[in-house]
């Protein structure tokens, strides 16, 4: 999509959970960068392949738009930003080409410890508080049930508290917060982890066969995690 480059880059999280990780994996890989602090651009030293640090919900967009080569992201972020590429112009489609095995999490659904819960149905006219309104309005016409989504942008877990909402849609990882919220997981929407988002087809320009090694050394160091 955009023009002719050399050079490869790849969208990490900059802070957060999956910063680190992704880091550490893709030093294993052999990548090396100069560190200095609040760069967000970091200038590949032992390969041509550099470094873009932002916030996580950025990387399908950059992917999209060609600015970013690769990034490594959840897969609810990936889905959620794919589930309203239709109506953008988007160009380079991002897919998933490899979990990476950190990061896992599952997109719940969850309902008041003291429900009785019988099924979906139950959801029929309720109002869900979720930060993946696609995901989760997808699974409603799928279910034929009909409900309010109620987009937030974090602290999901205490809408139904605040009497903003009477079911949540989140993720959860050990399920402490949903306890601590006295909420309790139903339905699994999705089961999540970081994965390596990127381009379905292959490089026409130098970073083919740069993408390619990098691969190979990727599915090595997976293959040694496993
Ligand atoms: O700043 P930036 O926008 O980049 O970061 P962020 O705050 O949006 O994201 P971050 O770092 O919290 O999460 C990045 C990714 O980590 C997510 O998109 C998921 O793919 C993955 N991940 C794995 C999780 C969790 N586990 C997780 N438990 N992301 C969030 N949580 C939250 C969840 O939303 C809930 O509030 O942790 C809470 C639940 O945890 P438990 O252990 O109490 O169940
Ligand atoms: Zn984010």
């Amino acid at each position: 999509p955009s023009e002719a480059r050399d050079r490869l880059r790849i969208a990490i999280q900059k802070s957060g959970r999956l910063g680190p990780p992704a880091r550490a994996l893709l030093s294993s890989c052999g990548l090396a960068w100069r560190e200095q602090a609040d760069r967000l651009f970091c200038r590949g030293e032992t390969l041509p392949v550099d470094l873009l640090l932002v916030r996580d919900d950025d990387i399908p967009g950059l992917l999209d738009s060609g600015a970013c080569d690769y990034g490594v992201v959840g897969r609810n972020v990936l889905l959620e930003y794919a589930g309203r590429r239709p109506q953008e112009t988007g160009s380079a489609a991002a897919v998933e080409l490899r979990g990476l095995g950190f990061g896992g999490c599952r997109l719940d659904i969850a309902v008041p410890e003291d429900w009785d819960w019988q099924g979906p149905a139950q959801l029929q006219g309720r109002r869900i508080a979720t930060t993946y309104p696609r995901l989760l309005d997808r699974w409603l016409v799928a279910q034929g049930v009909q409900a309010d989504v109620v987009t937030l942008s974090g602290s999901v877990e205490i809408a139904p508290r605040l009497g903003q909402a009477d079911a949540v849609c989140d993720l959860v990882s050990s399920g402490a917060t949903l306890r601590a919220n006295q909420l309790r997981p139903v339905v699994t929407l999705l089961q999540s982890e970081a994965v390596l988002a990127g381009p379905a087809r292959p490089f026409a320009d130098a970073r083919g066969a740069l993408a390619t090694m990098l691969l190979r050394r990727l599915d090595g160091v997976l293959k040694l995690r496993d």
